[in-house]
């Protein structure tokens, strides 16, 4: 039961004073308002002192989608509005609508970032997260001859979630100095205390410097700082841009820190009795080298400050691949950060009496700062966020680092939090896993394995099964009223979301798609006919990824113009894919694709908010996939493709290579000729598909081809067990939602306070 603060009435009547008139003459936008208004009373109610340690977490991206329905769910207001408002002829669906969303994220790191931020305010843990409004979120994503383009994300409506406090702080940059404002977001916790959002800003942006899309004039930061969420960093003004950004995020997030720890008693030597630090990648890493400089301006010894601040703050490793490891060159922080040099420097005079391995220093020979360097020697946590990771990162990518500080390394498997990911965007299965096992799950989600207890009950396997189907019928609604695509609610969804990566291997599925074509085309149709949906941005430098969402948007329309295929399947691929479509996707999804390349994917976490709404999941051993694979039994999930230590032998024996499997396996060749023939090409541009065929051929980095055959078997085994035998497949659904409890991130915040931050 969730708990409810307000009665029907009482909201109504609130809502009646506030909008001073009556709700059915009321407008949406007059209803969303009010609620802000409320949703800030009852949220303050909540705010409680902080006893002792304080964590900041501090990230440059929150990705937290819509907040209005998650607050009112969390403050136990949700039911009373959607009676009152379903009273007076209104929903909630299109008070929702109302609502922008603010993509303050790129995808996983910003959305774990959120989900902590919820888990965190739940378990009544005080802990603040520390950012920036940018004004313009990710971008908007738009398709246009089957080609993705880029607009400005403008969020920021009139009301907002983000209060503007009169706090400032002084930020020198460049040798300039200029005051970052603090914004506050109240975040509440289910049936929890609420802490806060802080995202530093500057008054004087001007979004007149945007030019042509996503472009703008780079060249006046007091314009441009806060515009976009990081810019582009294809160029050195981009990359420069994206220096200025995470110093204004650390130095007045640093600066904040010391200022609360001062107010709440601290004299500074004592500073981890009152502040903790995560560092979210290594975005925000210059925190460490600014608390250092802040500390010894308040006349705190160097060496001493060094001690406090390594035991203040904990590194969060979210990737292996080389190139998203932050390097800077030195000169951009001469530019920038003059400031920081000296103390950057410094730190890596110590790491060089430390130790003879250049390959750990900061500042190594060719004057290129290594960030992750930096957090790992001087912070006194680093961990990866699935077992695999870090196992991985432990025993290669940073095992010169494991060498020196076995006691550092740890693992904190990530999570999501339950209220976005279940209550709130799958009210039919909430409702049916209470009528089973009562509310409990919802502060403990372990509980969740009480519903093994009904895996062979055939009313409770018919009651899911009508679950699923009515969930995909609102998905089929849903993608007619905002994409006008027509899907066919009765066909299998097999649906992969997530950024385009070509590590995530969107192409793999694309070839697979391509194979089934050609399947149907013979007379060997599918068991089930098959809907294949695809959310996904790529970034807009990207060219092969862009490629990849040309193909397959072009092998979409070149299937919708076949009758003969399209009866069996049809490839959609959703605009804009952002936290709002991934809510209306994931309860409607039957196959979960995470299908990444061994070792490549941190963890992952839309494969553990797939696995708790009742899909299966197709996919490699890697990231968290291997700990679902091991919660749920192999009999529950579909695994494919090379282990993570064959994919690593390859990459170190070089011995890869794509054109060798290309032109010895028909079945490959088949799949990759067909993206540059006629058909293709007559629906979409030759110049793109070519690119990503010579790419696939003389190339293919992440290893899609010895996957392919492996992939294709098991995929169609998931089709054919879907389509013999539902209640079958429905009871391996139902085992994945038993065994989802462990994905919870109040799990996951548990581990983190217990081994890192010891708040109380
Ligand atoms: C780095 C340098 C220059 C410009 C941009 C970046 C950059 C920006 C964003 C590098 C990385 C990111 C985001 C990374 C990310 O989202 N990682 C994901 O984190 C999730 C949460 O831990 C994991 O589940 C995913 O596996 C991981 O890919």
């Amino acid at each position: 039961m969730i708990m409810k603060t307000m009665t029907m009435k009482e909201m109504e009547s609130k809502l009646t004073d506030l909008c001073k008139k009556n709700i059915a003459d009321c407008s949406y936008e007059d209803i969303y308002t009010a609620l802000l208004h409320i949703v800030d009373e009852e949220s303050a109610k909540h705010v409680q002192p902080v006893c002792g340690r304080k964590l900041y977490y501090i990230s440059a991206e929150f990705l937290i989608g819509k907040l209005l329905s998650n607050n009112l769910i969390n403050l136990g207001l949700y039911d009373a509005v959607k009676d009152c408002l379903e009273s007076h002829g209104k929903s909630m669906a299109e008070l929702e609508e109302t609502e922008p969303e603010p993509s303050l994220g790129n995808g996983g790191l910003g959305r774990l970032a959120a989900c902590f931020l919820d888990s965190l305010a739940t378990l009544n843990l005080p802990g603040d997260g520390i950012g920036l409004r940018y004004h313009c979120g990710l971008f908007h994503q738009n398709f246009e001859n089957n080609l993705q383009s880029e607009t400005p994300d403008f969020w920021l409506g009139s009301h907002d979630w983000a209060k503007r406090t009169e706090k400032t702080y002084t930020v020198s940059l460049a040798g300039k100095e200029y005051e970052a404002r603090l914004y506050q977001i109240a975040v509440t916790g289910y049936e929890g205390r609420t802490n806060s959002l802080n995202l530093f800003d500057l008054d004087t942006i001007d979004p007149s410097v945007i030019g042509d899309g996503i472009s703008f004039d780079k060249s006046d930061i007091s314009k441009n700082l806060t515009l976009f969420l990081y810019p582009d960093d294809s160029d050195d003004a981009g990359r420069l841009l994206r220096i200025y950004q995470q110093y204004l995020m650390v130095s007045a997030g640093a600066q904040m820190i010391i200022e609360e720890s001062i107010e709440r008693g601290s004299n500074l030597h004592d500073l981890y009795d009152y502040a903790a630090v995560q560092i979210n990648d290594t975005h925000p890493s210059m925190v460490i080298p600014e608390l250092i400089r802040l500390l010894c301006d308040k006349g705190i010894d160097f060496n001493e400050a060094v001690e406090i601040v390594t035991k203040v703050c904990a590194y969060t490793n979210h990737t292996i691949l080389a190139e998203a490891l932050e390097k800077w060159p030195k000169h951009y922080l001469d530019t920038v950060v003059p400031q920081l040099v000296p103390i950057i420097e410094k730190l890596d005079a110590i790491v060089r009496e430390k130790t003879d391995d250049i390959s750990t220093v900061i500042i190594d020979n060719n004057q290129v700062v290594h960030m992750a360097h930096m957090d790992i020697h001087f912070s006194h946590s680093t961990n990866g966020v699935a077992a695999l990771h870090t196992e991985i990162l432990k025993n290669s990518e940073l095992n010169n680092f494991y060498k020196l500080y076995p006691e550092k390394f740890n693992n904190k498997t990530n999570g999501i939090t339950f209220r976005r990911w279940l209550l709130k965007c799958n009210s039919l299965l909430t409702e049916w896993i209470k009528a089973h096992i009562g509310s409990g799950f919802e502060k403990d989600a372990a509980e969740l394995e009480k519903l093994s207890a009904f895996a062979d009950d055939k009313t409770a396997l018919a009651q899911l099964a009508d679950i699923k189907q009515k969930n995909k019928q609102a998905l089929a609604d849903w993608l007619l009223h905002t994409q006008n695509v027509t899907v066919n609610p009765d066909s299998m969804f097999m649906i992969q979301s997530k950024r385009l990566h070509e590590y995530k291997r969107q192409q793999l599925n694309l070839l697979y798609l391509i194979h089934q074509y050609f399947e149907i085309k013979a007379g060997h149709t599918p068991m089930a006919p098959i809907t294949a949906i695809f959310g996904a941005k790529a970034a807009p430098a990207y060219t092969i990824a862009k490629d990849i969402i040309h193909a397959l948007l072009t092998l979409s329309s070149v299937i919708a113009k076949d009758p003969e295929v399209s009866k069996w399947m049809q490839i959609v691929f959703i605009e804009n894919y952002n936290v709002t479509a991934a809510e209306k996707m994931i309860p409607a999804c039957d196959l979960s694709e995470q299908i990444s390349l061994a070792s490549k994917e941190a963890s992952g976490t839309g494969n553990m908010k797939f696995m708790l709404n009742g899909a299966l999941t197709l996919g490699t051993l890697d990231g968290a996939n291997v700990e679902i694979a091991d919660a749920v039994g192999r009999d529950n999930i579909y695994i494919f493709g090379q282990s993570s230590n064959q994919v690593i032998r390859r990459y170190q024996n070089s011995d890869y290579c794509a054109r060798e499997w290309y032109e010895t396996d028909d079945n490959i060749r088949r799949a990759v000729d067909f993206l540059t023939n006629d058909v293709m090409c007559q629906n979409g541009l030759k110049e793109h598909l070519e690119r990503l065929q010579n790419e696939l051929i003389y190339k293919d980095w992440f290893q899609t081809l010895p996957d392919f055959n492996a992939y294709i078997v098991r995929k169609n085994q998931a089709i054919a067990d879907y389509a013999s035998n539902p209640s079958e497949w429905t009871k391996k659904a139902l085992i994945n939602i038993s065994k989802a409890g462990f994905f919870s991130s109040d799990r996951t915040i548990a581990e983190y306070n217990n081994d890192i931050w010891h708040l109380k």
